[in-house]
Parts: C-alpha cells; structure tokens; sequence
C-alpha cells in the first residue's frame, strides 16, 4: 500500500473515532433532558421548564407558568416554588426545574391543576406524570421519615373542584426522594378535562415538600373521521384523448449493415492500438527498474 493510500485510511479512522466520540459526549450532555414529552401532549408547561409566576400576587404561591395551586382550605397552606436543578438536581426528572410546594412543622392536602380544551368525547386520555416527596424530621435532604402520600388524576367533565368525585385517580404512592411515573386513564366525557396533582402531608414534619416533573395528557384512539364528500358536487371531468388521432409511436431506424461493419471495426482497431501502446510502456518501465 502506497503512503497516500496509508494516509488516507488513517484520516478516515481518525474521523470515525472522533465521530464515536462526539456522539457519546453529546448523548452524556442531554441525559438529563432525555425523558421528552410526548408531541401530542395537550398539557402547557408540565415540566415547570417555562418558570412560574405568582398566583394572585401571592409571593408564596409561586406557581408553574399555566397552572393553578389548590389545597384546602382546612389545613395549611402549603407554600408553591419552582424547584430549580442548581439547587438539588435530584428533584428534577428531565431539564432544569420542576414543580415543588411544601411546608414546615406543618400538614397539607395540596397540589396544582391545569384544564385543556378542544377535545372529542369518548375518545381516551391518559394523563402520565413523575412525582416523589420529601418528608423529614431532619434536613438530610436523602432521607425521608415521615408519611407523604401522591397520586395524579383526570377530571373528565372539565371541572376544577378537587374534591370532585368525577375525578379518575392512579394509584397513591410514597415515593420517598426519588421519582416515581404515574398513569392513569379515562374517557372524555366533555369537550374539556382538566388534569390534577394531588399531595397529602400526613404528619407534621420539618420538610414536607412534594416535588412533580413532566406531565403529560395525551387523547388517544381513532382520529376525527374525514368529513364526507358532498354528493352534489359535480366531478371533475377529465378530458378524453381524441381516438382518430393516435400519438405516433416513435420507431428505431436501422443502420445501414454496412456502416455496422465500418464502425466495429474502427473500434477494434482502436483497442488493439492502445493495449499496443500500454503494453510497450509497460516493457520500458520494466527495463528501466531491471537497470542496475
Ligand atoms: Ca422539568
């Protein structure tokens, strides 16, 4: 192999290595954000990645940007802020905040809402979202040992009371200092649902903070059918090709055979005179590295 080609060969791994390599640097920068939403979410800001805004004027009720804090009113009320990845990335499932509320020495029954509209009734929806909870005595922020309960839900008539027993809830989990995904699905009774996150601090512990990422709300099944065409409608006539005038077909039009014969052999001639030619060159190149 000639130094060229061993150069060149060489370029080309070099390049592929480096391509490898880029690869994977790229895909170790974005794991944190590898958890993407789905598309065709209907839900606004389920990452909290928008930021928030203060609900009511409330400085505690710093609330992510499209939703709306509840909680009841025969407790406390828990105080709403972003959770942001620079303070604790491990209350963050994907990008760089999530939603989070909590209180001290205190209990709650809280969450947040948001409601969608434009849907088809009967069509299902399935609402998908990552929460955990931190309930401590103590400030280990690893750690939990008190009792926080969580669970997501769908209102499917598009109501905003929390307390609603139209709502379909998932499952109630505890899931203490690290993320949990809950599902749950329902039909669409109305053209609006609304979706809710419900947390329930049960003792009054130092940190009772509940902490949410990644909503989603999805319509599922068969999409809208295709209105159907108007039956008055006059179709369009596509023109008909005159029949007494057929295009002509193009036809070949052969040699002469004796033309055939000249030009074969013109080219054989032709390739018997350059193999001469390199074959000579080649012998004189032969002679030349047999010299001494
Ligand atoms: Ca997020």
């Amino acid at each position: 192999m000639s130094k060229r080609a061993q150069l060149t060969l060489t370029l080309i791994i070099v390049g592929c290595i480096a391509a490898i390599v880029a690869g994977s640097v790229t895909l170790s920068n974005n794991m944190h954000t590898a958890e993407a939403l789905p598309t065709n979410n209907l839900l606004v800001n389920g990452g909290a990645e928008l930021g928030g805004y203060y609900q009511d004027g409330v400085p505690q009720l710093f609330v992510a940007k499209y939703w709306r804090a509840w909680w009841h009113e025969t407790d406390t009320r828990p105080e709403y802020k972003i959770a942001e990845y620079a303070i604790d990335r491990h209350r963050i499932h994907s990008g760089t905040k999530a939603h989070q509320w909590f209180n001290n020495y205190a209990t709650h029954t809280a969450g947040i809402w948001q409601r969608v509209d434009g849907l088809s009734v009967g069509r299902q929806l399935t609402l998908n979202g990552w929460v955990q909870a931190w309930s401590a005595s103590h400030d280990n922020p690893r750690v939990s040992d008190g009792k926080y309960r969580l669970r997501v839900g769908i209102d499917p008539y598009g109501g905003t009371d929390p307390e609603s027993l139209d709502i379909v809830w998932s499952e109630t989990v505890q899931p203490y200092d690290q993320y949990f995904e809950l599902t749950v699905s329902t039909i669409a009774r109305s053209d609006r649902a609304t979706v809710f996150v419900w947390g329930q601090a049960e003792w009054p512990m130092k940190h009772n903070n509940a902490y949410v990422d990644d909503l989603s709300l999805v319509q599922e099944g068969e999409p809208e059918p295709t209105p159907t065409p108007n039956p008055t409608s006059t179709p369009t006539v596509t023109p008909t090709p005159d029949p007494t005038t057929p295009t002509p077909v193009p036809t070949v039009t052969p040699l002469p055979p004796d033309l055939v014969d000249q030009i074969a052999t013109e080219t054989h001639n032709r390739i018997v005179k350059s193999l001469g030619e390199a074959l000579i060159l080649a012998g004189e190149f032969l002679l030349l590295e047999a010299a001494p």
